[in-house]
């Protein structure tokens, strides 16, 4: 059996322009994988621990060299020898390593490393594709099958607003989505040509086309729903049907607008209170072709969002990000209590690949949908592309079809179909 000859790390450079953590892992057969990881901007308060430095002289205190050291002396020495095919123990592991509820002793981004490293070297070493590979781990850990049949459908963040851009707009992502019965390859072709329609569409209205973090144009307007309508105005230019061909999305991430009980949005004049601002919700819920509708609430108000829950109309996928955090008992609570209907999945929010598998088996279970994220912060790896085909995702969100970044995740979905998948 394959085992393992050394575990390093280093740090390099993110899309954002801060460090992460890249590690390597070399096999005693001489092969061997790279894996490095992402950080968001917007932060759901229970998400894993993200190790930083704090080292206000490097970086603007963003470096992770404590991480790095955590790997290079601490873990990597330790699994020296061990077979990467060991997820679920090696997993366990360092969760039992670290000892605390979110991580924060190694740091999700440290354990992360390890964890996705273990798989990809697994796949390699194995001589599967990676997405087979983490198919398998899933039916092995939870003796159930998730048969692989389609490419999820990609879900465009267009208009970047919020922390992901210095713009004026409160909500963070305004997404187009191509209906999930066109193949991957026409869904990133109608995508790509929204893009480009829309630059045009803002340019001559002159607004600004620079983007935002993930790739999407950062336009200031009066309004949250003059971003709305420009969209439905670039999606008729194009002839595709609204509702029909392509329907929006909207990550509202409301918790980082939410001040003293409070929402603050430019839609009103004043701070809207927890009623005025959820009619302010069904009212956008009921006027446009929304089909996914993600954190539109406060992340602790669990009342609102079960309230939000039974209102909307069905057909919507009322998504948990900052809520549920890719967090299991999080989860739990939203199944008891029926707070929503998806739960968008982020590896690093938990911080094992392990972990994360069982938040999937637990919505699979529970009739709950699931969608695949990136962060905002990226780098060129694509392991997030082939772990959202190994779970049969129905959506994924890997941002604007521009920029190196978010290409590497849709360029190797697009991969999987044409080499892989094709009929
Ligand atoms: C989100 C994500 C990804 P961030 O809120 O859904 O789009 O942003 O990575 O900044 O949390
Ligand atoms: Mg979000």
């Amino acid at each position: 059996m394959t085992k393992i000859k050394r575990i390093y790390a280093y740090e390099i450079i993110d899309s954002r322009g801060y460090p992460t953590i890249e590690g390597r892992l070399i096999l005693d057969n001489g092969l061997d994988v790279t894996t490095s990881i992402p950080a968001g901007t917007s932060i759901g308060k229970s998400e894993a621990h993200e190790l930083r430095d704090n080292d206000k002289m490097r970086f603007d205190a963003m470096g992770v060299t404590k991480a790095v050291s955590y790997i290079n002396d601490l873990i990597g020495p330790k699994l020296i020898g061990v077979s990467p095919l060991k997820q679920q123990e090696i997993d366990m592991w360092l969760i039992k390593a670290d000892g605390t509820k979110n991580k924060s002793k190694l740091g999700g981004n440290t354990i992360l490393t390890i964890s996705q490293l273990m798989v990809k070297a697994a796949a390699l070493d194995l001589k599967v594709e990676l997405f087979r590979y983490i198919n398998s781990l899933y039916q092995s850990l939870f003796k159930s099958a998730i048969t692989i049949e389609k490419l999820p459908a990609p879900i465009f963040n267009i208009i970047n607003g919020g922390k992901h851009a210095n713009n004026n707009l409160e909500i963070q992502e305004f997404q187009v989505i191509p209906s999930s019965s066109y193949s991957f390859t026409d869904a990133y072709r109608i995508g790509v040509e929204i893009y480009h329609e829309l630059q045009r569409v803002l340019a001559y209205r002159n607004a600004n086309i620079t983007v935002g973090e993930e790739g999407g144009f950062a336009p200031d307007f009066p309004t949250n729903l003059d971003a709305v309508e420009i969209l439905i105005e670039t999606i008729a230019q194009k002839n595709l049907k609204i509702g029909l061909d392509v329907f929006l999305g909207l990550d509202v991430a409301a918790s980082h607008f939410y001040h003293d009980g409070k929402y603050q949005i430019k839609d009103k004049p004043h701070p809207l209170n927890s009623d005025e601002y959820f009619d302010f919700i069904l009212k956008l819920i009921t006027s446009y072709p929304i089909l996914v509708l993600e954190d539109p609430l406060y992340e602790d108000d669990w009342q609102s969002w079960a309230k939000l829950n039974q209102k909307i109309p069905k057909n919507v996928y009322l998504v948990g990000d900052d809520l549920l955090t890719t967090n299991k008992e999080r989860l739990e609570k939203a199944i008891r209590e029926k707070t929503c209907t998806t739960v968008l999945i982020k590896p690093n929010q938990i911080g094992t690949i392990t972990e994360t598998l069982e938040v999937i088996d637990l919505a699979r279970k529970n009739n709950f949908n699931y969608i695949v994220s990136h962060r905002s912060g990226e780098t060129n790896d694509s392991f997030i592309a082939d772990f959202a085909v190994a779970v049969q995702s129905d959506f994924v969100k890997f941002g604007a079809s521009a920029r190196g970044e978010r290409l590497a995740k849709y360029n190797r979905l697009w991969q999987i179909e044409r080499e892989e998948l094709k009929k």
